[in-house]
């Protein structure tokens, strides 16, 4: 295996690309006009039909897309084809109406997997590999992803799921992994381990690290780097646009490039919706150019970005994004799990307490520590430090249940939690990303 796993699109001129992504958006449109009532509608509403959108750059007509718009088509009102023609489903972490579930034919979960592949290869991977995944299996895209772009290119796949610290690195030294997926921040952590369980970086056989799912900084890479003796490179996704893979760095480590040929991205002013000019910071829009089942045309991301179209001394072509510098909505990312303050309110209130919250996010040890103090209500306050303990651990049960993750429940008298007088302070985050 060479540099690139898919050379002939990897570094196809810029023609080349403008003209596949001119074809698949013609077919693209047909397709969700023929199938999906809900683009049909939208089209209809704009006097558009498919003949209208001859290109990418009659893209600007179609309307965007939200996380708001999939919740109300929640769960089948994007389907792009009959139920019988998917394989699989993958699924964000929200409960509350945030859940979006993803839908993939044999088709989609080919291409996304040739994603991953590329990425995999972009940091050095061959057949010849041991690749250890530790993002989370199941529901959430970064286990599967990693895990089937692994498969693509004939490494030596150990399908490990998150956790279990000890048991990674058993397997990871005893099996010589060389390639290791997962968050960044897990990826500290075992940095963290290895050197507490007395190993040195050159200890194991690791020579490349693919990490996403969570920001994490330009500091983190050389500590994690220097941790475990290795290159660790950047990949990005989401659930919506199938999962890891639609971005990922080369050997560069200066940006990752976006895989035009499956998704067309445009970046806008986040107020405004106006398509901003490459080198411009804006929210990230992508639309998927060929997926079958989930077929979104201009989704808002929310994360905040800078396309580079500069040639890149690896040879690919397509264009590259920065690590996304922020978000524009209250989503928080925590250990790898993305979270919203709406849900941690819901159960709050379904619990009976009241709305009265803060949430104190910290990284310690390269961990993301998760706190939520909960004022009582006064006829639930007690002075019984058994009660009060019992009710915390309730409470913690029924988030985790709700969030997948489990946050540690501080429950405080009536009204010590300060009022605000505006936007209230849901959530105060203390994490440097470096430390
Ligand atoms: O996190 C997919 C993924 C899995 C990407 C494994 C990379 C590796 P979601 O759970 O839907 O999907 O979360 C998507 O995570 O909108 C970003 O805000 C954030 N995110 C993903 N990758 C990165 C990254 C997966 N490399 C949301 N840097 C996105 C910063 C990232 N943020």
């Amino acid at each position: 295996m060479g540099k690139y796993y898919q050379p002939e699109i990897e570094t196809a001129s810029r023609e080349r690309i403008l003209e596949i992504q001119n074809e698949k958006i013609v077919r693209q449109v047909r397709h969700v006009y023929e199938n999906v009532p809900y683009y049909r509608n939208l089209m209809e509403q704009r006097g558009l039909t498919p003949d209208d959108i001859r290109g990418v750059e009659d893209i600007h007509k179609l309307p965007f897309l939200s996380k708001a718009d999939l919740r109300d088509a929640y769960p089948y009102g994007l389907l792009g084809t009959d139920l019988k023609n998917c394989v699989r489903i993958q699924s964000t972490s929200g409960t509350t109406g945030k859940r979006v579930v993803a839908f993939y034919t044999q088709h989609d979960i080919d291409l996304w997997e040739d994603c991953c592949a590329r990425a995999i290869v972009a940091a050095g991977g061959t057949n010849e590999d041991v690749v250890q995944v530790c993002y989370g299996y199941g529901l959430f895209t970064g286990g599967a992803g990693l895990h089937g772009g692994s498969h693509k290119v004939g490494c030596l796949t150990l399908p490990m799921s998150s956790g279990n610290t000890e048991r990674q690195i058993q397997f990871m030294m005893d099996l010589g992994s060389t390639i290791l997926c997962c968050t960044p921040s897990y990826a500290a952590y075992i940095g963290e381990s290895l050197a507490e369980s007395g190993y040195k970086p050159e200890d194991n056989k690791l020579k490349a690290g693919i990490f996403g799912a969570e920001p994490w900084t330009e500091e983190m890479r050389q500590e994690i780097q220097k941790s475990l003796g290795i290159r660790a490179y950047d990949i990005y996704g989401l659930t919506e646009t199938s999962g890891p893979g639609v971005a990922f760095e080369c050997e560069e480590q200066a940006g990752m490039h976006i895989n035009e040929d499956h998704f067309y991205v445009e970046v806008i002013d986040p107020d405004t919706g106006e398509v901003l000019p490459d080198g411009e910071k804006g929210e990230l829009v992508f639309t998927s150019l060929d997926k079958e089942a989930f077929p979104l045309l201009r989704y808002r991301t929310k994360d905040i970005c800078v396309l580079n179209r500069k040639p890149c001394s690896c040879g690919r072509t397509h264009v590259r994004m920065s690590k996304p510098m922020g978000r524009t909505d209250d989503m928080m990312i925590i250990r790898g799990v993305n979270v919203f303050p709406s849900q941690i309110e819901a159960v709050l209130l379904k619990e009976g307490y009241t709305p009265n919250y803060q949430i104190v996010l910290d990284r310690v040890k390269h961990t993301d520590t998760f706190d939520i103090y909960v004022e009582v209500n006064p006829d639930q306050f007690s002075d019984l430090l058994s009660q009060i303990q019992m009710m915390e651990r309730n409470l913690e049960g029924a988030l985790r249940t709700m969030l997948g993750i489990s946050p540690k429940v501080h429950l405080v008298a009536p009204k010590t939690i300060a009022r605000s007088e505006g936007k209230a302070v849901r959530v105060v985050d203390k994490r440097k990303l470096h430390d």
